[in-house]
This record gives structure tokens, sequence and C-alpha cells, in this order.
């Protein structure tokens, strides 16, 4: 339906029209027949009310039925999570610092800077850590996010970027005065591209140390 950068995009999507789907049946469902009982069973029609004592067919069905339902979300869902925490062992480390108000991406070669730059077709681990309070790295477009914990804790984000560009990364968690601006970018450059940027000693885009690295 919309672009697909990863493909978490597509199971997460999924995932969400299923669930949709679903509550759309069955508020239209429930929504007509209540509106058809309000006339079939209006006063002025003289209907003797009667009290029904248990139905155990009635109860299995209104039991079984959403039981199911709510297990195949479930199921769906996590199909989706397990592909999302999928460790590779050819994955490119990078690590991720997190701080009131800005990112910092740290690479293997010594690379340092504020906006994230990951070759196509390759998976991607970003190892979290925040330096002061809790924040959330989110990349919209991806469908992916995931809490960066205060006091040392270390979480890991798995993807693999499929399509060349660049697009937004948020911080999901309140972080104080300036979170609403807590935004950089990550940029999906072609192998070739990556392979020239990553070799290049400095890139105008560069900050070294930017400033929030311990
Ligand atoms: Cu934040």
């Amino acid at each position: 339906m919309f672009p697909a950068p990863t493909s978490t995009v597509e199971t997460v999507d999924s995932v969400m029209l299923y669930i949709v789907a679903i509550s759309v049946i069955l508020l239209l469902g429930i929504t007509v027949t209540m509106i058809y009982f309000v006339f079939k069973y209006n006063r002025k029609k003289g209907h003797e009310p009667q009290d029904i004592h248990g139905s155990i067919l009635l109860e299995t069905i209104w039991i079984a039925v959403p039981t199911v339902l709510v297990l195949s979300m479930f199921y769906f869902g996590y199909e989706g999570f397990k592909e999302m925490r999928m460790d590779s062992k050819d994955a490119f480390v990078i690590q991720v610092k997190a701080k009131m108000w800005a990112w910092d991406f740290r690479y293997d070669n010594g690379k340092n800077l504020d906006t994230l730059y990951v070759p196509v077709g390759r998976p991607i681990k970003l190892e979290l850590q925040s330096l002061d309070v809790n924040h959330s790295l989110y990349i919209p477009a991806f469908r992916i996010k995931q809490d960066v914990i205060a006091g040392g804790k270390i979480n890991t984000l798995f993807f693999t970027p499929e399509l060349v560009g660049s697009y937004d990364i948020a911080c999901a968690e309140f972080c104080g005065l300036n979170h609403s601006m807590m935004y950089t970018k990550v940029v999906v450059l072609s192998k070739d591209d990556f392979a020239s940027w990553y070799e290049a000693k400095k890139d105008s885009s560069e900050v070294q140390n930017a400033g929030i690295v311990q």
C-alpha cells in the first residue's frame, strides 16, 4: 500500500489492516443489530419481555469467537515481532547514543556523527544507549521503534533497508523541553556510495565528536 523501505513495513501494515478490518466488521454488525432491535422490540408493538436462563451453545459461541479472533491478532503480531528481533551474524553494528536532545551515531572505524548512514540491503543492528533520561528511537517510514533506557542498559534494534533514500528519525519518548525537536535522518545509500562514504576521511555532514559522547 505504501512504499516499503524495509520488510517490516509490509508486516506491520498488514497486521494493522487485519485488526482494523475485524474491528470495522464488528462495529457495523453490532450497530446494525442494535438499530434493528430498537425497531423490532419497540414497546409500542406490545411485546411481552421474557427472561432467558442460560444457553450453553450461545455462551460457547460468544466465548470461542472473540478468543479465536484475539489470538489470531496476537499470532500475526508476534510473527512480525519475531522478524524484527532477528539477530543476524553479518549485521552491520552501529552504536547509538541518545541525550537531551540529540542523537549520536558511532561506527566501528571511529566515524561519529548526528545522522545515521546505512547501506541498502544489509541487516543493520543498532545498539542503543541513553546518556541521561529515557528516549525512544522511532523511524516511522520503517515502522520500527525501540526505547532507549536510562541507566546504561543497551537495547538493540534490527532492520534491513531495502530502498535508497532519506527518512525521519524521531524521539518517541517525552524527554524534556526540546523533545519535539529531537529529530534527525537515516540516509540509506547504495552499497558503493556507502563504501566510499565509510572510507572517506571526513564528510561534510560529519560532526566530529558531536559533543555528546562520553
Ligand atoms: Cu528524547
